[in-house]
């Protein structure tokens, strides 16, 4: 038997071979399988041979943790996204294994800048953003931490567009990340699975006529196709594998219909399967409910467990024993029809019951719930459910009975309480709640943050919660320190290491250690060095991009994160204008030159959000163009943010915008990497900053506004915002701006609808908080012109989120959900 916990490895990378070792590797895989000489070799095809080299050398710890997993009977963890956003991958794998600096000198020896092929190297954006991210930095702690994982997800042909901002507005445009080929997937063709769709369910009775079991025929079929990339751990501790399954048609041309002329017939097939893994859905708070969507997810999911339940049965010859040896993770709802999938294996495919079915089900699976707001909830009307998987329905309304019966046995139910419990949705178009579905065929659900999961119990979950008590528990998110503060801020790395020493490259939350520098001047000095180069690489990208001209020594404010309405971008922008409108009319005081930068996504089809965006290229137009604000004052759109804009974005921060309506945010991942890059946060008291403020102290950050339960009671106490606005001269100052078009001079109507949607409903409550932001801001100012007491407090933030990593929280799944040791 293994221990509860794993023994510490020693804190060691692997034999580094040595630059010139590495050259002869890389130039070797140039020429033999690149087939290049390097006369001839272009950028990328240095790219590619690096990549390959080090994936070499990847190889065998891939294949001796797999051994090992095997061998030792050790549970395994499965985790089940449609999202992961992973970004680029190089610089993560070199850096793991501690090849860092031998890379460089080694392409240096060969006249090649690492940092050249390394910007070329495109992000894996298989996901939109916070969800997609959190799964990425779980698989790199998982392997870290040394747990036995595998990432199963989609293979996205296209994954989140490329966002261009034309004439203020965004346009989107396909993001063709494959286009050069992957260096790091290895495509397992004989790892192929089919999966159905449609079609009818028979009955099979035994000679008695008794009901022996059901046998789901399909009227469609199509290959999932494996395309396996190794996760590298922390030191090269451990290699797990994300496995990305792509759409193949079972028969690529129906002959018969390509020979009877039906040309395009013949590839209708091929066309379908294509759609499975074409594109990633770019919504992230929206259930759009298309077809393909669902289809996306059954395609995926069942793959998955087909996968699962074939490596369990070659290893065990049985299934009662997965729950022992599999632990089954779903990221939100979206892979919740991995529930009613197991059964139907269980049942139909290895003759199971329904009660045995349903006791491996539950023991396998666990749930990750990653929002509370009522239109991001997923579920499908049952007509469609029914066409598409109509043995799945059969299964959904089985399931159903069992829990209706457990939950009217307990006589604590009345019947509203029994109508929310269900997994149907009764009133108005019948609905399958995928959230009901997830919690009913889990042993454990759990939030992303301390307050979010106390609102899980309060809200969508309440009678669940009720009838399954002490299934729900809380796993406040983290992020992954390799990537998120050693990769993309070596200045602040290496000062850290020159201070603490080398301790917290392996117990990130001994960075605390750098707590009792910030009353140190030469330290802060230092510290001030460091985030000023991070500043000057950020204003280079915007000068590069943008040919926009910002100052490294102003104040950089930051608000990166995809535009929604609850995220309130349009907060901070009505405060920009206030604050243009104060320096116009006062040019005497003494401001404080600040940046306001933005980035972010808005799903195409959401119109607020895309004209959030339009008024913020707007406000930065008039702004950046008026001699008045003498510079004092900068607005930035940086277009297309993604992880690799984050990763310059983050280090190049001084100040963090977490601005949500209280309650709205589940947790938040952008503002832990912010506050461990030094970054002091302006925010509301809403998901993890909650707990960042509980860990930085109240003196290192900036809370204002509504807390979450006054939110609900200004929204059931009848909530004017138009007496708000009226009451508060600075905004009603900058709203009238706005709607009389100082921004829009050739169509002073654009902003009419959002500002009267302030004016008559402000459900996220910007009007209610504004004076209440604005006078955080000017806290800040006052901060920021003391340099020593704002680098102080902005070290004590560094020094004091270790806690935030996800190798704690991937530490918590594994105790308290996954029963893994780690
Ligand atoms: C659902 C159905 C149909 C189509 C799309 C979707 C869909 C897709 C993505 C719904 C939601 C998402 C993404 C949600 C998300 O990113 N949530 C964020 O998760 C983070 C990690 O837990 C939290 O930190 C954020 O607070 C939360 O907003």
């Amino acid at each position: 038997m293994k221990s509860a916990t794993k023994d510490k490895t020693p804190a060691a990378f692997p034999p580094n071979p040595g630059s010139e070792a590495l050259a002869a590797e890389i130039l070797e895989v140039l020429k033999y399988r690149v087939g290049k000489d390097t006369t001839v070799a272009t950028p990328y095809d240095w790219l590619t041979a690096s990549i390959k080299a080090v994936r070499d050398r990847i190889i065998d710890h891939w294949i001796s943790a797999t051994k090992e997993a095997y061998e030792q009977q050790e549970k395994r963890v499965y985790y089940l996204s449609l999202e992961f956003l992973i970004g680029r991958l190089m610089r993560d794998a070199f850096s793991n294994f501690g090849l860092m600096n031998t890379v460089r000198e080694a392409l240096a020896s060969l006249g090649v800048d690492f940092d050249v092929i390394a910007a070329l190297e495109p992000d894996a954006a298989l996901g939109n953003g916070g969800l997609g991210r959190l799964a990425a930095c779980f698989m790199e702690s998982m392997a870290t931490v040394d747990i036995p994982a595998h990432g199963y997800g989609i293979r996205y042909a296209n994954g989140m567009f490329r966002q261009e901002i034309q004439d203020g507005w965004q346009v989107e445009l396909p993001e063709t990340w494959l286009d050069h080929g992957n260096s790091w997937e290895f495509e397992r063709r004989e790892r192929a699975f089919e999966v159905g769709f449609g079609g009818s369910v028979e009955s099979v009775t035994d000679k008695e006529g008794r009901l022996e079991r059901h046998i789901w025929k399909p009227g469609e079929r199509v290959l999932a196709v494996a395309y396996d990339t190794p996760v590298v751990g922390w030191r090269a501790n451990r290699v797990n594998t994300l496995r990305l399954w792509s759409g193949m048609p079972v028969d690529p041309i129906l002959l018969d219909k390509f020979n009877a002329g039906d040309h395009i017939g013949a590839l209708a097939e091929s066309n379908k399967a294509d759609a499975l893994s074409r594109v990633l859905y770019p919504a992230d708070s929206h259930m759009a409910g298309q077809e393909l969507r669902l289809r996306q997810e059954y395609f995926f999911s069942s793959a998955s467990l087909q996968d699962i339940l074939q490596r369990h049965l070659s290893q065990y010859g049985e299934l009662e024993s997965l729950p022992d040896k599999a632990a089954i993770h779903l990221n939100d709802t979206h892979p919740a029809i991995a529930v009613p999938e197991l059964m139907r294996l269980l049942m139909d495919v290895h003759g199971m019951d329904f009660d045995r079915a349903w006791s491996i089900t539950g023991r396998t699976f666990g749930y990750t719930n990653h929002t509370l707001l009522p239109e991001a909830l997923e579920s499908w009307p049952v007509p469609l459910f029914e066409r598409l998987l109509p043995r799945h329905m059969q299964l959904v309304y089985a399931i159903n009975a069992q829990v209706l019966l457990e939950a009217r046995a307990t006589g604590r139910f009345n019947d509203e309480q029994i109508a929310r419990i269900s997994l149907i949705q009764e009133n108005g178009d019948r609905r399958v709640r995928m959230g009901n579905l997830a919690f009913v065929g889990s042993h454990s659900i759990n939030g992303v943050s301390a307050l979010h999961t106390d609102l899980m119990k309060k809200t969508v979950f309440a009678d669940l919660h009720s009838l399954y008590p002490g299934r729900i528990n809380n796993k406040t998110n983290g992020i992954t320190p390799r990537r998120w503060l050693f990769q993309c801020n070596a200045g602040l790395t290496a000062l850290a290491r020159e201070a603490i020493g080398d301790r917290f490259l392996d117990d990130i939350e001994a960075i605390r250690d750098l707590d009792g520098f910030a009353g140190d001047a030469a330290f802060r000095e230092k510290f001030a060095a460091v985030k000023r180069a991070n500043k000057v690489r950020l204003a280079e990208l915007v000068a590069r991009r943008l040919g926009i001209r910002i100052d490294p020594s102003a104040l950089f404010d930051i608000q990166i994160k995809r535009i929604h309405e609850y995220k309130r971008q349009l907060l901070n922008i009505l405060e920009a204008v206030a604050l243009y409108d104060q320096i116009r009319s006062h040019p005497e005081r003494d401001w404080a030159p600040r940046v306001k930068l933005f980035g972010g996504k808005a799903a195409p089809s959401y119109h607020n959000a895309k004209l959030i965006i339009k008024l913020a290229n707007d406000v930065a137009r008039v702004i950046n163009g008026d001699p008045a604000v003498r510079g004092l004052l900068k607005v930035v759109f940086v277009p297309n943010y993604n992880v690799s804009g984050a990763e310059v974005m983050m280090p190049g921060a001084d100040l963090s915008e977490q601005i949500s309506t209280a309650g709205m945010e589940a947790s938040g991942t952008g503002n832990m990497k912010f506050a461990l890059n030094g970054a002091l946060t302006i925010g509301t008291l809403d998901g993890a900053n909650v707990e960042i403020r509980e860990r930085v102290g109240d003196d290192n950050i900036f809370i204002f506004g509504l807390k979450a339960n006054e939110v609900a009671e200004r929204r059931s106490g009848g909530y004017q915002p138009r007496a708000v606005i009226e009451g508060s001269p600075e905004l009603s100052q900058a709203l009238s701006a706005i709607s009389s078009g100082v921004f829009s001079p050739g169509d002073p109507d654009r902003y009419r609808d959002l500002v009267s949607g302030l004016y008559d409903s402000d459900w996220f409550m910007v009007a209610a908080d504004f004076d209440a932001y604005a006078a955080a801001q000017r806290t800040v100012d006052d901060v920021w012109r003391d340099p020593h007491d704002w680098n102080a407090r902005a070290i004590r933030n560094v020094a004091r989120v270790g806690w935030f990593s996800s190798d704690r929280t991937i530490r918590e799944y594994a105790k308290d959900i996954w029963n893994v040791p780690a």
